[in-house]
Parts: structure tokens; sequence; C-alpha cells
């Protein structure tokens, strides 16, 4: 069997006050917790170095702390000297600011060696760009992030082909299947989850169902692993859900966090569970009717 033992890693709530050294310093303290366990890959949130700062609206050149400029930089690199000491690699989402000035919500995978071997920026940006004073709470992605260039990319990881997406992603059917078809046996993905959205109508109970239903039709339809991470709980007042969760390709939760804090998950995935999936029901080639599906990519 190819094993890989795989944690998530989930964050709790990032207050603004807290500096990226403090937030660095929490995430090595979670990496080694998996890597007693015998992780070797961990999955990291979406924007994990930060509080969730798109629900604010700032004004231009107010923000840029937020960003990285590049990675790593001296405030991430103990992260990656400390999995590389421990031969563990990880999924680490940031937003990111290029050289010519290019803001993107962006994901990487790093090996057991400390070298990055896939990069990903997010392609469905929710919520909205425009200034929406007087609600609880904003969602500007649309102002500060620019759509992902990257496409749907799968890296190697160890001998295990891996796809990235992000939070919102996980919601979009297209995503799991344009990684399947590259090969991906496990999706790894980070997010953050607001309890208020504007414009978003969900009731609060359904957040956590909708959130997991993603997760397991993703793996099931796809016959991938799907590792998903969460930055949880309370920043500065605002909730966000828990619930950070392994599935496997039948769709069955194999471990999901218990709380909303800082907690790790491992599991022991047998990579080749998905197989049987792909060589039966979800024999793509088989049984798929690419034909017919014209109509996706058009609209
Ligand atoms: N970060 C992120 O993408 N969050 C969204 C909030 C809902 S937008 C309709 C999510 O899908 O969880």
């Amino acid at each position: 069997a190819k094993n890989l033992m795989l944690a998530v890693a989930q964050v709790g709530g990032i207050d603004s006050s807290e500096s990226k050294p403090e937030v660095v310093a929490r995430l090595i303290a979670l990496l080694e917790e998996a890597a007693s366990q015998g992780a070797e890959l961990v999955v990291f949130p979406e924007l994990t170095l930060t509080t969730f700062f798109p629900r604010t609206w700032f004004e231009e050149g107010d923000f840029e702390g937020y960003f990285e400029k590049s990675m790593p930089n001296d405030d991430v690199r103990p992260l990656f000297e400390r999995a590389k000491d421990l031969g563990v690699g990880f999924y680490l989402g940031y937003a990111e600011l290029t050289s010519d000035q290019k803001r993107y919500n962006t994901s990487i995978l790093v090996n057991k060696h400390g070298d990055i071997v896939g990069k990903y920026r997010k392609m469905h940006l929710p919520g909205h760009a425009d200034n929406r004073e007087g609600l609880p709470n904003q969602h500007l992605e649309k102002k500060y992030f620019l759509e992902g260039d990257l496409g749907f990319g799968v890296f190697d990881f160890h001998g295990v082909q891996v796809g990235m997406c992000l939070c919102n992603d996980r919601r979009w059917p297209e995503v799991y299947r344009s990684l399947s078809l590259q090969g991906a046996e496990l999706v790894v993905l980070g997010y953050n989850t607001p309890d208020f959205v504007p414009g978003w109508q969900e009731e609060p109970h359904a957040k956590m169902f909708t959130h997991l239903l993603s997760l397991q039709a993703g793996a099931y339809q796809n016959s991938v692993f799907v590792a998903a991470a969460g930055k949880s709980g309370f920043e500065d007042g605002h909730h966000m859900i828990g619930g950070s969760a392994v599935v496997a390709p039948s769709g069955e939760i194999l471990a999901k966090a218990a709380g909303e804090g800082d907690e790790v998950v491992v599991v022991k995935a047998d990579i080749d569970m998905g197989r049987p999936y792909k060589e039966s029901v979800f024999d793509f080639a088989a049984h798929r009717r690419p034909d017919a599906y014209g109509i996706i990519a058009e609209r």
C-alpha cells in the first residue's frame, strides 16, 4: 500500500494584534505535534499568517502588511527550517504580493526537503469589491486579490500526486474534476469560512454541513483523498467555522477536528484506496462523456 501520514493543522483565530512571528511560532508548535505523530505532510489553512483581513475595508496603502513579498521570507523561514529538520512537508496559504505589484490569495506545497514544489493562486474569489459599511463584517476578496492565473496544477509530493485549491474553490465540482483528470490522488486546501458573509444567505446550521458535503462529494466523485484545514473560532470577535477534516475516496470522513482552536489531526492515508474507484465506477476514460459537457466550459 502507498501510505501517506497526512495531517490537517487547524489554526484557531488570529487577532489583528498578533504579529507574524507569533503566528509562525503557533504553526511550528502544530507542525511539531503532527511530526511527533508521524506526519509526513501537514496542511495549514488559507491566509494562515494573519487574521482573515478581507473582512475589513482598508484604504490603499493600509493593508500591505498582510501580504508576503517573497516566500520564504524572514518571518516564515523558521517554519521552513523546522519542517526541513523534521523531514515534514507542508501546504501553506498566504497573501502574495508579486514584484509587479499583483496580489493573489496563494498556497504553496513544500516537500520534506524544504523546497517549494507547487504553487496555486485561488481561482474562485467570493465576496465583493465595494465598501459595504454598517455590516458585521465584509468579505472583500474581490477587492484585495486578482483571480488566480496558474490554473489547477497537480504536483508530485514524494510519489503522491497532490492537487491544491483554496477555500471557496472546494464548493465547485470543476476544481476536483480538473485535478483528478490530471491524476491527483490527494487534494489539499485551506479555508476561512466566516459565519457572516454579505449576500450569502445560508442558515448558520448549514455552514458545517455544506462545508463537509463539498469535501465529501469532491473526494468521492473524483476518487481522491481531501485534506482541509480551517482557520477557526474567533478573530477580533468574528467567528469562523471549524471542521478541519480528512476525507477518503469513499467520501467518508476519516478524522475531523473536535474544537475550534489550534488542533492537529493525523491520519494514515492509504493512497491506493482511490484506485478501485478510478478503475470501476469512476473510470473516467470508460464512462465520462466529455462530448456532452461542452456547456460547462462555455458558461
Ligand atoms: N475564504 C473563503 O473563500 N470563504 C468562503 C466564504 C463564503 S463566500 C460565499 C467560503 O466558501 O467558505
